[in-house]
Parts: C-alpha cells; structure tokens; sequence
C-alpha cells in the first residue's frame, strides 16, 4: 500500500482532503502533489461532491516543495527543476482553477512557497489566527511559483506582491486578511468548523453559478469593460435555461429551500 499522503473525509456533500506530511510540515513531496491531483480527479468526477476543502495535518499547512526531495535537491549535478513544475505544480494549479465545484483552503498553520500558493489559489482561503504565510522562493534563488507571479498581483497588487515576494518575510493571517490576500481569519481552534461551514454553505449553492463566476471574474481581468459586459450577458443566458435558475427563482417565490442539482 503506498503511503496515504493526501487523507481524503467525505463530509456530506463536501470533501475534506488533508495533506498529510505533518512530520516535515506538509512539505510537497511529487507522490504528495500526485496524490493531491488524483483526489481532485476523483472529486471533479463524483457528483455527490459539491465543495471541496483543503486542509494541512498537525501545525503547518504546507512547508511548500520537499527541498529533500531527489529531484529537487541541489547535488552538484545540474537538475532540471523546472520539470517538476511541468509535471507537478502547472497541472495542479490548473486542476484547482478549474474545478468544477468551489473549493475552500483552510490554512491551519505555516504556509511556505508552493505551500503558500496552492492555498491562494483556491477560490476561499480561511486562516487560522496562528497560521502565516511565506513566499519562500527568493531566499533559495527561485522565482514564486505555483501561481504566484499571476495571483500576488492580482491579490494584493504590485507594490505588496514584490514585498512579499522579494523579502520573503512571514506574514501573518491578520496581515494577510487586512491586505486582501485571504479572505478570512478564525480563531485556531474554530478554523475547521467555520471552514467547513463555509463550504457546506457553497455546497448547497448552485455550484455552476459558483463555477462560472470564478471564470467569469478571471476571465475579466484580461478583457476591457465593453467585452465583459458581454461575456456576462453570454453566461447569464446560459445560466438563464439551466436548472438551477428555475429552482432559484421558485424557491425564492414559494418561500421554500432551494434544491440546486446542476454542476
Ligand atoms: C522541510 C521543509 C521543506 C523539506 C520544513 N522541505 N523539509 C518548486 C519546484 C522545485 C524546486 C523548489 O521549489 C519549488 C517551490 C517551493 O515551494 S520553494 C519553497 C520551499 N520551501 C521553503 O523554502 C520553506 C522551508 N521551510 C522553512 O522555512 C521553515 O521550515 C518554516 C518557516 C516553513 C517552518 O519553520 P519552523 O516552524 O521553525 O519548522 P522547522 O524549520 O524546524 O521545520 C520542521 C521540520 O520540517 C524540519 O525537519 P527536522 O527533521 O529538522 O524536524 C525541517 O527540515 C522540515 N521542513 N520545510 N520545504
């Protein structure tokens, strides 16, 4: 049996996944990251799963990549690590931005580099009061990855994102809520319950709505103000003859509960 990296606990409609390194932090290992691709494979296929939360074993989120990691580690033989990113980080990152179901991060501790940036990039991050963030990648001569050149900006602009991204200082969740890079900071001991809570409430919304407002809001930022008026009037459409649109309006008249269905 290979070892279970990546702890996988269906919670209703939501599927918890829990990196599981806590020995070394959560650091990503290329067995971690696979098994972390599989697990979103498995949830974008199953229709039961309408949320997905992420989360870290023991006190950090994730160390970022596993510098002990053979592929990765210097040994005075050139290594090409830019394979990693290839066969790794670029088709995680986007599995996670195109994921057909909201998906919520729950950052219980340390979150460093690679770390740092698969929480950012999922659609909600919520941060435990003790948790902090590290764009790690300066200090060993690399660039942020993961992502992280086309969020930080994006997140919290370019004077912030070049801070954060030269010095490398650990950031803590407050700061990180108070610039705009997470959405939001729990007391420690409430982090799993209010996140869960979150993604129960996104599980029990129209999850293609959800879904294509996340592509919507990215998919603006590289049109102009004329082309995204259009594009919202193309999904509106769309969403217009689906299920959930129906049901919405219906429940919202009756005075009932929705029960939305599409995905
Ligand atoms: C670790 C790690 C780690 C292995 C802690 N690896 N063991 C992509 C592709 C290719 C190449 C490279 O990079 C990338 C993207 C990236 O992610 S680059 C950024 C990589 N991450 C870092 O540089 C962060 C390194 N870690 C740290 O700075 C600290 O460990 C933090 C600030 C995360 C936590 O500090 P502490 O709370 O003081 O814990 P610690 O340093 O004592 O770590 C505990 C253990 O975890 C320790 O092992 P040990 O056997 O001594 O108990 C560390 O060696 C191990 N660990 N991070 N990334």
């Amino acid at each position: 049996m290979p070892e279970q990296l990546i702890q996988i606990e269906p919670q209703g409609q939501v599927l918890l996944l829990r990196l599981n390194r806590p020995q070394a932090l959560n650091a990503l290992t290329s067995d971690l990251l696979g098994q972390l691709r599989a697990a979103l494979e498995a949830a974008a296929a199953d229709e039961q799963v309408r949320a997905v939360l992420i989360t870290g074993a023991g006190r950090a989120f994730s160390a970022g990549q596993d510098l002990a990691d053979p592929l990765v580690a210097p040994d005075g033989s050139p290594k090409d690590i830019g394979l990693m990113l290839e066969h790794h980080y670029i088709p995680l990152a986007l599995r996670l931005r195109s994921m057909p179901v909201p998906v919520v991060a729950a950052v219980n501790g340390v979150a460093a580099g690679a770390g740092a940036n698969l929480a950012l990039g999922c659609d909600l991050v919520l941060a435990a009061e003790g948790a902090s963030f590290i764009q790690a990648f300066g200090k060993i001569g690399l660039v942020p990855d993961c992502g992280g050149t086309w969020l930080l900006p994006r997140l919290v602009g370019r004077a912030k994102a070049l801070e954060l991204a030269l010095l490398g200082d650990k950031l803590k969740a407050v700061d990180a809520e108070r610039l705009g890079l997470i959405s939001r900071v729990v007391p420690d001991a409430e982090l799993l319950d209010a996140a869960m809570a979150v993604a129960h409430k996104l599980a029990g919304l129209p999850t293609r709505a959800l879904v294509e407002t996340r592509r919507a809001l990215d998919e603006a930022l590289k049109l102009d103000f004329d082309a995204a008026l259009q594009r919202e009037a193309a999904l509106q459409r769309q969403l217009g003859f689906a299920h959930d649109y129906q049901e919405g309006v219906a429940a919202f008249m009756d005075k009932r509960a929705p029960r939305f269905k599409d995905r």
